[in-house]
């Protein structure tokens, strides 16, 4: 079952759910907290409205399709995967490589928080960000998951934890700056509640010129992952109060070649099947402040 959050007009948003694979019809839910969802609490209003693409999720006007949530904080984890380690590698300017390979091989992971009550957040087809003062930022595609104030995990969606390479490259203390910005994260378009977190979530990344042609493309899986969904939210909400319905980013196992970068116009396509397809367009950081925005936030 996939859930949904959805506006119509200037309403309050409401919730709904759809089956993982068509068709797509969005059953709307009394309940408007996710977590209550998540946990269970299901009643139906009745109401029904088709979505216009049975991935996307997106729906007819005057309907809107938002974030599934307004996470209260977003953790994200990195160098989760082998490729994300090698990359850093690279990328790093200085003589601090090691703490890519040391953070890879020890217990504790590495964590940091990517936005919290969604401010730097977009949904679906909301723009993200490119910082001005950045050169080579990269979409990094990610199954999110949603955790209860225990660390228990509650759902899975999308997220892109866009990331400004170049800054975290020249010093790993640059690392907020390089990760947190404008329109820096999306997610969406939908939390999948599956039957059991043992599958692992296959990973899509295309990236589309602004004349829509495939810039690059690459998959990944999280059975490739270093470590597991558990280990990583029991080391978020370690000692650490984290409210119910945080998202927890569980890092990138794809990292694109070094002469792509996000620009302007460009879109960014993360498909999960399961969950959906988010599509967002690239736009400049500096555009996407919350008072310049308007369709971007989370809602
Ligand atoms: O070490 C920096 C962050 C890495 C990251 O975000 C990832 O591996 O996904
Ligand atoms: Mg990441």
């Amino acid at each position: 079952m996939r859930v949904v959050r959805f506006r119509k007009g200037s309403e309050t948003p409401r919730l709904g759910i759809a089956e993982p694979d068509g068709p797509a019809t969005v059953l709307e839910l009394e309940q408007l907290d996710v977590p209550a969802v998540l946990r269970g609490e299901r009643g139906v209003t009745g109401r029904t409205i088709e979505a216009l693409d049975v991935e996307t999720l997106e729906l007819p006007p005057p309907y809107e399709l938002l974030a599934p949530l307004v996470p209260p904080e977003t953790w994200a984890a990195g160098v989760t995967y082998e490729r994300s380690r090698d990359a850093r590698v690279d990328e790093s300017r200085v003589e601090a490589r090691d703490v890519y390979s040391l953070v890879y091989d020890a217990d504790r992971p590495e964590l940091f928080l990517k936005d919290a009550a969604g401010r730097r957040t977009v949904g679906p087809g909301g723009t993200v960000g490119v910082r001005s003062d950045a050169s080579w930022t990269v979409p990094e595609p990610e199954l999110a998951l949603v955790l209860d104030e225990n660390g228990a995990l509650l759902g899975a969606t999308i997220g892109n934890d866009v990331t400004a390479r170049d800054v975290e490259g020249a010093n790993p203390l640059y690392l907020p700056q390089a990760k947190l910005f404008a329109a820096a994260c999306a997610l969406g378009p939908a939390i999948v509640i599956p039957e059991g977190w043992s599958q692992p979530f296959e990973i899509e990344l295309r990236l589309l010129s602004s004349e829509g042609e495939t810039i690059y493309e690459a998959k990944t899986s999280t059975a490739s992952m270093h470590r597991s969904f558990e280990e990583l939210a029991s080391w978020v909400v370690r000692e650490n109060p984290v409210p119910a319905g945080s998202v927890l980013l569980t890092g990138t196992g794809v990292v694109p070649p070094d002469e792509v970068a996000l620009a302007p116009g460009q879109q960014v396509e993360i498909r999960i099947p399961g969950i959906g397809k988010l599509v967002n367009p690239v736009g400049a950081a500096a555009d996407l402040l919350p008072a310049e925005r308007s369709k971007t936030h989370v809602g």
